[in-house]
């Protein structure tokens, strides 16, 4: 079994989208090890997204993250990185797949509804960030 962090982003929150969210991660078959409401601090938001520290967005995403609430979930499932991904869609929303979570409800590409990890290491050490305080 693989571990994959989940968010739903303050966009999403705050457009009355997790509930649906949520009940899409069951229907695909992922366990909720973990899952809590959260209003980042700007420094936890930094910290999280810490690799893209020198990308020019970086600042407009930490605000973002940090703007509202978010809903944080660590999942499990076979291939549970590949498939979250492919369940939630493209970066950007526009380019996302039909029926895929950001092309729903997303807005661009800053405001993309969801996260998901990019590999079944960082799944882990972004599960253990928000779970293992
Ligand atoms: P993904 O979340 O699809 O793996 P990444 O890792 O390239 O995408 O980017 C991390 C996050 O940074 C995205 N979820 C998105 O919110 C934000 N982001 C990426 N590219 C841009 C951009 N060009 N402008 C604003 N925000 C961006």
């Amino acid at each position: 079994m693989e571990t994959t962090l989940a968010i739903v982003k303050p966009d999403a929150y705050k457009n009355g989208h997790a509930g649906k969210i949520i009940d899409r991660i069951i229907e695909e078959g992922f366990t909720i090890e973990e899952m809590k409401q959260l209003l980042m601090t700007k420094e936890k938001a930094e910290g999280f997204y810490a690799v893209h520290k020198e990308r020019p967005f970086f600042s407009e995403l930490v605000d973002f993250m940090s703007s509202g609430k978010c809903v944080v979930l660590s999942l499990k499932r076979e291939n549970a990185v590949a498939k979250w991904r492919e369940v939630i869609g493209a970066t950007n929303p526009e380019e996302a797949d039909k029926g895929t979570v950001r092309a729903l409800y997303g807005t661009n590409t800053g405001n993309n509804a969801v996260h998901g990890s990019d590999s079944a290491e960082n799944g882990i050490i972004e599960s253990n960030y928000f779970f293992k305080e």
